[in-house]
């Protein structure tokens, strides 16, 4: 229906013959009740709107409006080769997970949770509220002031190795000490809490949950603990530090994805500085209202920051060098745009343009796209990996949802050693056989092995797995490790998933996280990577649903 013409179509229904108006009136989504709808929206948030957007206009996930989630008014199926779904064949998705990179969820919702979403997300999606600056000021608690902070480390912990421990479904991170492996401090943070970053110093942790709610540990107390708290925004995913000489620990930076928006704040004490809006036209030429911020680094080569808008497929390099007159370069790139990393060189960033399935490159130093390269399905490369191929020299690495491959691309040096490798530059040189759910890979410039995951594969062994590569010789099979196995834990009905290989800070040390049930005490087992045979079992009651690991020195400086 034109514009122009839909309100007069709600009257016109009510003149039309009676079997065309029955038709519409079966058109009409599954009725719910106030509190079946509320319950919807809170496991929507929870659990859909990060892959299918908020207004469920779809991303790393489909769309899930109501006009392909219906099925049509004669209950049919099919509309212009459309395929429209209705409430079986949304509860079977749901339950079971599709090819298409789509996860089981029959493990983490009941039989009647599936029927309630399923109904839910056939009718029109709800519109929450936008987020002013005003409200971010409001939402601010500065609960240790600069001037009451210790001077110097009060704590005798190797700071450089210390992991901030994502504890996910208890809005928690552990803060564990890499050398004596006990767990030092506990600290709340956000709901389902996300990722953590480093300040250029390495004193701070940023941590960000996804109720939006962003917390700043400082490591130097004698136990350290959150000395500041800013809501950025309602459901949130990414965060960064100012790294530039001159800028260090002088801001962060956080995305929203709802509001889409990101807030610069004082580095210090995340007193909000400046909220943009990132809605706005996508690199197909049509407005988006939902664009969300998906991963965002810090140049160390200019006062920048790269921050990728998902929906809109646009690369913002923003200057933060006078931030009330912010400057922005905006590069177009591919859509979804999700997670990505460095090259080795610290030049070029690389990010996945996922449901595109492809890696686009920005050359920071120019300000410009580099390369978009095709990949398989749904690249996935958490911040990718670097190393140096036996055959095709640098290269960067990228995992995959949706496909069973890691895909290595060519990047370029300007080291003279490499020049010979000129011609692979930005090619994809090597597909390394893997399987689907693949969701981190992980090397180290002191290791000589290559790591991935794959805890979103619908196989309970393969998904409690972790794949091991010998960089030296790359066409030797991979070595399979069952990291759930090797933790000695009792087994549990949830599939305990091997996530996130993170090394130690010497590059000695891999360590894996089990993510299991909602309730269930898990664990993280650290591996010696040159023999791979198991170091220590780190586990607790407190060490429930750990995924990502944020080791310090790492995290600093953007090694991987
Ligand atoms: Fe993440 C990074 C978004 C689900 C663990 N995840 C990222 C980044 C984004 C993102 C945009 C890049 C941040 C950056 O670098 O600034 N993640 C999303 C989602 O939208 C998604 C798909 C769905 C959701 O509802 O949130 C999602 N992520 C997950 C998980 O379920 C994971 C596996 C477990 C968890 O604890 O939430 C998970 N995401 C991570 C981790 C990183 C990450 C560990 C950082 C990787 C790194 O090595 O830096």
């Amino acid at each position: 229906m034109k514009k122009s013409n839909w309100i007069v179509g709600a009257a016109a229904l009510a003149t039309l013959p009676f079997s065309i108006a029955q038709a519409f009136a079966q058109d009409a989504p599954p009725t719910m009740t106030a509190d079946e709808k509320a319950q919807a929206k809170k496991i929507y948030f929870e659990r859909c709107a990060g892959c299918h957007g908020v207004l469920r206009k779809g991303a790393t996930g489909k769309n899930l409006e109501p006009h392909w989630t219906k099925k049509l008014p004669d209950g049919s199926t099919q509309e212009g080769g459309t395929l429209k779904l209705g409430q079986n064949r949304l509860e079977k998705i749901i339950a079971l997970g599709t090819e298409g990179g789509m996860v089981n969820f029959d493990d983490i919702l009941s039989k009647d949770e599936i029927s309630l979403m399923s109904k839910y997300i056939q009718n029109t999606p709800d519109v929450p509220p936008e987020y002013s600056f005003k409200e971010t000021m409001e939402s601010w608690k500065l609960l240790v002031p600069v001037d009451q902070r210790p001077k110097k480390q009060m704590n005798s912990f190797n700071l450089k190795n210390m992991f901030s421990v994502t504890l996910r479904d208890t809005g928690e991170v552990a803060l564990i000490d890499g050398d004596t492996k006990d767990i030092r401090s506990i600290v709340k943070t956000g709901y389902a809490v996300h990722i953590s970053r480093l300040s250029k110093s390495g004193r701070y942790v940023y941590v960000i949950g996804r109720d939006g709610r962003l917390s700043l540990i400082d490591l130097w107390m004698e136990k350290p603990a959150v000395v500041a708290e800013l809501k950025i925004g309602f459901d949130a995913r990414s965060v960064d530090t100012s790294k530039f000489k001159g800028f260090e620990d002088k801001y962060a930076v956080a995305g929203s994805y709802w509001p889409p928006q990101y807030v610069i704040m004082d580095g210090d004490t995340l007193k909000p500085r400046k909220v943009v809006s990132t809605r706005g036209m996508t690199v197909d030429g049509e407005y988006h209202p939902e664009p969300r911020v998906a991963s965002i680094v810090s140049s160390e080569i200019k006062p920048e920051w790269v921050i990728n808008i998902k929906e809109t497929g646009q690369i913002l390099l923003v200057d933060y060098s006078d931030i009330e007159n912010l400057k922005t370069t905006t590069i177009a790139s591919a859509k979804f745009l999700h997670d990505g990393g460095w090259d080795a060189s610290k030049r070029y960033f690389l990010v996945a343009a996922n449901a595109s399935h492809k890696i686009a490159a920005v050359d920071t130093k120019l300000g410009k796209l580099a390369a978009l390269i095709d990949t398989k399905k749904i690249p996935h490369p958490g911040r990718g990996a670097n190393f140096v191929h036996p055959q095709f020299g640098p290269v960067w690495a990228t995992g995959h949802l949706g496909a069973d491959v890691v895909t290595l691309i060519s990047t370029p040096s300007d080291n003279p050693k490499f020049a010979k490798y000129k011609s692979n530059n930005w090619k994809v040189v090597q597909e390394m056989k893997h399987v689907p759910g693949n969701l981190f890979v992980k090397t180290h410039p002191k290791s000589k092995h290559f790591w991935a995951d794959a805890p979103q594969n619908p196989d309970r062994e393969t998904a409690s797995s972790v794949a091991v590569w010998d960089m030296a010789d790359l066409s030797k099979p991979k070595k399979i490790i069952n990291v759930a196995k090797d933790s000695g834990l009792p087994e549990t009905k949830a599939i305990r998933r091997a996530v996130h290989p993170e090394y130690s800070a010497d590059g000695t040390e891999v360590w894996m996280s089990l993510w299991g049930g909602k309730t269930d005490q898990s664990a993280i087992v650290v591996y010696d990577d040159k023999t791979l045979a198991v170091k220590k079992v780190i586990t607790d009651p407190k060490m429930i649903t750990p995924t990502g690991k944020f080791n310090v020195y790492n995290t600093q400086h953007d090694i991987y």
